[in-house]
C-alpha cells in the first residue's frame, strides 16, 4: 500500500497524468488510511483493480466523443470546453470497462460515487452522501451518467449562490417533500455533531439546536423550512448554506481536484 508521502513526492503534473491513467488508486488508498476495510461501501477499494488508461470509452469514436463534449459544453456555463473534455475523460476512467449494459450507457453507481465524495472531497456522513448522489442522479435511475456528472460537478465545484442554495436544499430535504422538517434537521444535526461522552442525553442538545435553527430560519413560523425560508436565511448569513452538514467541497479539496483533473492539456489531446 502506498503511504501518504507518495503524494508529497509526486509532482502535480505526474498526479494529473495518474488521474488520467486511471491509476489514482495508490493515492486514494493513501488518503483513506485508517478507514475500516472489508465492510461497507467506504471500506472497499474505491475504483476496483488498477486499470490501464482508456482514452476513449468503448463504442465511442472520436467524432461521437467530440459531439458529446460540444453538447455538454454548450449546456454547462461553468466549465469551458477543455475542462468538460477533462471531466468526461475522468468519468470514463472512473467507470472502467463497465460503460454499457444491454446497449444502454450507464454510469457511476451509488457506491462508486460515494467513494469519490469520501476520498476526494472528504465527506463522511452517509446520509448526506446519499442525498448528494440523488442530487447528481437527476433522472433517478440509480446511476450518475456522463451529463449528470458534468452538470452536477458544475454546481458542486463552481455553482453560483443560487445554484448552490437549490442543490443544498435538495440535499437537506431528505424525503423530497419540499420542506426541511424538524425530524430531518434532527437526523442531520445528530450525524454532524460530535457526541460529548459526559452529556446525559445528547439528543436533548440536538433538539435544542433544532429549535434554535428553526427560530433563525423559519421565517413564516410553520415549524418547517420551505425553500423561501432557507433562501432568505442564507442570503442574510451565507454560512447557513450548509447549515445541516457539509455537502459542498471545501476550497482545498476543490483546488486539489481541479489541479489534478485540469492540469495537463496534452493528456487529453488524443480524444
Ligand atoms: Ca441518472
Ligand atoms: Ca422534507
Amino acid at each position: 500500500m502506498a503511504t501518504p508521502c507518495v503524494r508529497v513526492r509526486v509532482s502535480a503534473a505526474s498526479r494529473a497524468s495518474q488521474w488520467a491513467a486511471g491509476a489514482a488508486l495508490p493515492w486514494y488508498r493513501a488518503r483513506v488510511r485508517g478507514v475500516p476495510t472489508g465492510e461497507g461501501p467506504l471500506g472497499r477499494a474505491p475504483l476496483g483493480p488498477r486499470r490501464r488508461r482508456r482514452p476513449r470509452p468503448a463504442g465511442m469514436n472520436r467524432k461521437k466523443l467530440q459531439k458529446l463534449t460540444d453538447t455538454l459544453t454548450k449546456n454547462c456555463k461553468n466549465f469551458n470546453k477543455f475542462e468538460v473534455k477533462c471531466l468526461i475523460d475522468l468519468f470514463y476512467n472512473l467507470m472502467g470497462e463497465v460503460t454499457e449494459r444491454q446497449g444502454i450507457t450507464i454510469g457511476l453507481d451509488r457506491n462508486a460515487f460515494r467513494n469519490i465524495l469520501h476520498m476526494t472531497f472528504g465527506m463522511t456522513d452517509d446520509m448526506i452522501m446519499d442525498r448528494v448522489f440523488r442530487g447528481f442522479d437527476e433522472d433517478n435511475d440509480g446511476y450518475v451518467n456522463v451529463s449528470e456528472w458534468i452538470y452536477g460537478l458544475s454546481v458542486f465545484l463552481r455553482g453560483t449562490l443560487e445554484e448552490k442554495m437549490k442543490y443544498c436544499f435538495e440535499v437537506f430535504d431528505l424525503n423530497g417533500d419540499g420542506f426541511i422538517s424538524k425530524e430531518e434537521m434532527f437526523h442531520m444535526l445528530k450525524n454532524s455533531l460530535l457526541k460529548q461522552p459526559s452529556e446525559e442525553d445528547p439528543d436533548e442538545g440536538i433538539k435544542d439546536l433544532v429549535e434554535i435553527t428553526l427560530k433563525k430560519m423559519d421565517h413564516d413560523h410553520d415549524g418547517k423550512l420551505s425553500f423561501t425560508d432557507y433562501e432568505q436565511a442564507v442570503r442574510e448569513e451565507t454560512l447557513l448554506l450548509e447549515a445541516f452538514g457539509p455537502c459542498l467541497p471545501d476550497p482545498k479539496s476543490q483546488m486539489e481536484f481541479e489541479a489534478q483533473v485540469f492540469k495537463d492539456p496534452n493528456e487529453f489531446n488524443d480524444i
